[in-house]
């Protein structure tokens, strides 16, 4: 499909600065520095760009502890995210939430969480008030294939159906929850029929094309702000290059062939969309987000640690 290169300089730009700041915690990571274990999105970008390049900074997104991705693509603030992986306190959860709970709701990164399926039904909420106000806004929900396996899941669909709510629900279905595949924890690869007999469109992208993701997302959202639609649920068919958890790659343990992954890191989507624009542009760019990296991991490094009167504050709504 034919895209404006001003779109495809919009995509390459957060394609390659995602990709670059997980490559900075791959390599920061042995130090100790980063106080938190990290999930890496490396490889699955394409997802949470393509989604939110569809939304409006008032939209909001809500993630899993794999959310550098999405917190970044909805633009967060990435000096608040490395001091937070820092444990910081001028981090965005000062410092007490680490990798796994990033939230920066001025631009409606309303939360991302360590427990699997738990942000479902707090999207759906929130989808459900923005109805309730008449809102042109909607709510976005990033989980993964393994919160299919929660029961929230399911009393989430059935209630965003139910309500009519502007909710999209985005499966990142990389087909492994920790180690176990999807075909060992459920009877079928069935994801979309299941969203369907809960009353709602659902559509599946294979390939890994990030333009393709931008399109379907953008169609669905843009009718659900006209009142047209009500939640939809899209199953983006991914893969994770590293390990679960860490910088490392884990083919050593034996769940998962190297070739599963090879296939997808021949389909990357960082240097598919390089190559759509001058190599003039892609350094301007690339010097851009370099200088922007290098001051964020400096201004983590140069903050310090909260204060232990700190450890019980923000706990509850004071
Ligand atoms: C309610 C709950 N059960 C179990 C866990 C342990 N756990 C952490 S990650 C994970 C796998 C989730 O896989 P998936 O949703 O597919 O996300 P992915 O890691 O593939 O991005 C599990 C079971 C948890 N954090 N929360
Ligand atoms: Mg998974």
């Amino acid at each position: 499909m034919e895209k404006e290169s001003r779109l495809i300089e919009i995509f390459y730009r957060s394609l390659y600065r995602i990709r670059r700041v997980e490559e900075e915690i791959v390599a920061v990571y042995p130090t100790d520095k980063i106080k938190s274990p990290v999930h890496l999105s490396i490889g699955q970008e394409f997802v949470s760009v393509g989604v939110c390049e569809a939304l409006r900074p008032s939209d909001a997104v809500f993630g899993t502890y794999r959310g550098h991705a999405l917190y970044l693509a909805k633009g967060g603030d990435l000096r608040k995210m490395i001091a937070e992986l820092y444990g910081k306190q001028t981090g965005c959860a000062k410092g007490k939430g680490g990798s796994m709970h990033l939230a920066d709701a001025a631009h409606g990164v309303m939360g991302t969480s360590a427990i699997v399926g738990t942000t479902i039904p707090v999207s759906v909420g929130y989808a459900y008030a923005l109805k309730l106000k008449r809102a042109d806004s909607v709510a976005v929900c990033f989980f993964g294939d393994g919160a299919v396996d929660e029961g929230n899941f399911h009393e989430s669909l059935n209630f965003a159906a139910l309500k009519n709510t502007p909710v999209l629900f985005v499966c990142e279905n990389n087909f492994y929850a920790i180690h176990s595949h999807h075909l060992t924890r459920h009877h079928s690869d069935n994801l979309c029929e299941r969203a369907r007999a809960y009353g709602m469109p659902a559509v599946r992208i294979e390939g890994g094309d990030v333009f393709k993701v931008y399109d379907v997302a953008r169609d669905h959202i843009e009718r659900m702000r006209r009142g047209e639609s009500g939640p939809v649920f899209l199953e983006v068919i991914t893969c994770r290059w590293k390990e679960h958890v860490g910088p490392g790659e884990d083919f050593h343990l034996g769940y998962r062939e190297e070739q599963e992954v090879a296939c997808w890191i021949k389909g990357d989507q960082v240097p598919r969309v390089r190559g759509m624009l001058d190599e003039q542009i892609c350094r301007i760019i690339e010097n851009e987000v370099e200088q922007e990296i290098s001051k964020a991991f400096r201004f983590a490094e140069e903050s310090r640690f909260p204060e232990a009167a700190e450890l019980y504050k923000d706990l509850y709504k004071e």
